[in-house]
């Protein structure tokens, strides 16, 4: 099947392509290997979730399980009525999320089977200690309403690249292209995360380097994925109620830089124990670039 691309969002030099029936050769050549998002049309078909996760279901089956919202406690319920009167001038704490894997793990079916565009994806190999992913989140589940906006610009943790699939609602995302780091006056303790606090009014006389900057807005609405690549900065707000699935994936495409987070947050505690443990990461980073090749090669076929 030919790529149909259905539109085209263009910034300056860059142009974010939204593509339905995409083989997964043309999104590894185009996107995941050249390091560019784009807004899959059809990533999602088949999953039970598209019909089953509403705010009712959500309500219903789940109602009393507290969240944390912002620092702030919720029952679900709670938090789901206030996501209905939520307004720009008065908006709903933003993010909530739930941890599917530790959590909701009998929901995972509902997102399932797993796209082709997302493997293959080593975050949970055992060959990869959680001594080095940490606290990364890898499946999460997002409610948001009108108002709600992520909290800052950042890039993924570690790394990862990260597809958000909207299952319900719009939301309005902006990337930034890596290239334009040096512009984005990153958290001296946090790297991945921007010292701006809002793209949409950034004060120059204290951001001064950051008239470079090119954000590219646009929006993705129900059924779609946008595929954000490593390194590049994001962020959202939600122009609707939405429900998203966020997941991320780590493979041959992005374990350099992946093992490059890594040795930064490692360096923060110097011992021979950390010596050792970049000696075994290097290893089994080499590892899985040789299963990955077989891996990828199967996937060459779809
Ligand atoms: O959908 C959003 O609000 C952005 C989520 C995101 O970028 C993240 O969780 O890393
Ligand atoms: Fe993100």
């Amino acid at each position: 099947m030919t790529v149909k691309t259905i539109e085209l969002i263009r910034v300056g030099d860059y142009v974010v392509e939204k593509k339905h029936g995409m083989t997964y050769n043309e999104f590894s050549k185009n996107h995941l290997f050249a390091n560019y998002p784009v807004v899959i049309g059809d990533a999602c078909e088949g999953w039970n979730a598209k019909e089953k996760f509403s705010l009712e279901f959500f309500r219903s089956t789940y109602g009393d399980r507290e969240v944390s919202v912002e620092g702030q406690k919720f029952k679900l319920k709670d938090y789901i009525d206030l996501m209905e009167t939520s307004t720009v001038e008065n908006p709903a704490p933003y993010p909530c999320k739930l941890q599917m894997d530790t959590d909701y793990p009998e929901l995972i079916p509902d997102v399932s089977p797993r796209f082709k565009y997302s493997l293959p994806d080593w975050t949970h190999s055992k060959l990869i200690s959680k001594r080095f992913t940490g606290t990364a989140q890898t499946l999460e589940i997002f409610f948001g309403s009108p108002g709600g906006v992520f909290p800052y610009v950042h890039y993924d943790y570690l790394c990862l690249h990260a597809f958000i699939t909207q299952l319900h609602g719009v939301k309005e995302f902006t990337v930034i292209p890596p290239s334009q780091t040096p512009y984005i006056y990153q958290k001296k303790d946090n790297l991945w995360v921007s010292e701006i606090p809002d793209l949409k009014n950034i004060d120059f006389e204290k951001y001064p380097l950051s008239t470079n900057l090119t954000p590219i807005t646009f929006t993705v609405g129900p059924g779609e994925t946008l595929f954000i690549p490593c390194g590049w900065w994001h962020t959202a707000h939600s122009l609707t109620e939405t429900i998203s699935i966020a997941q991320d994936c780590l493979n041959t495409s992005n374990l350099s830089k992946f093992k490059k987070e890594v040795f930064i947050n490692l360096k923060k505690k110097k011992s021979i124990k950390t010596e050792l443990a970049k000696v075994y990461l290097s290893t089994m980073i080499s590892t899985i670039r040789v299963l990955d090749f077989f891996g990828i090669k199967k996937n060459f076929k779809g």
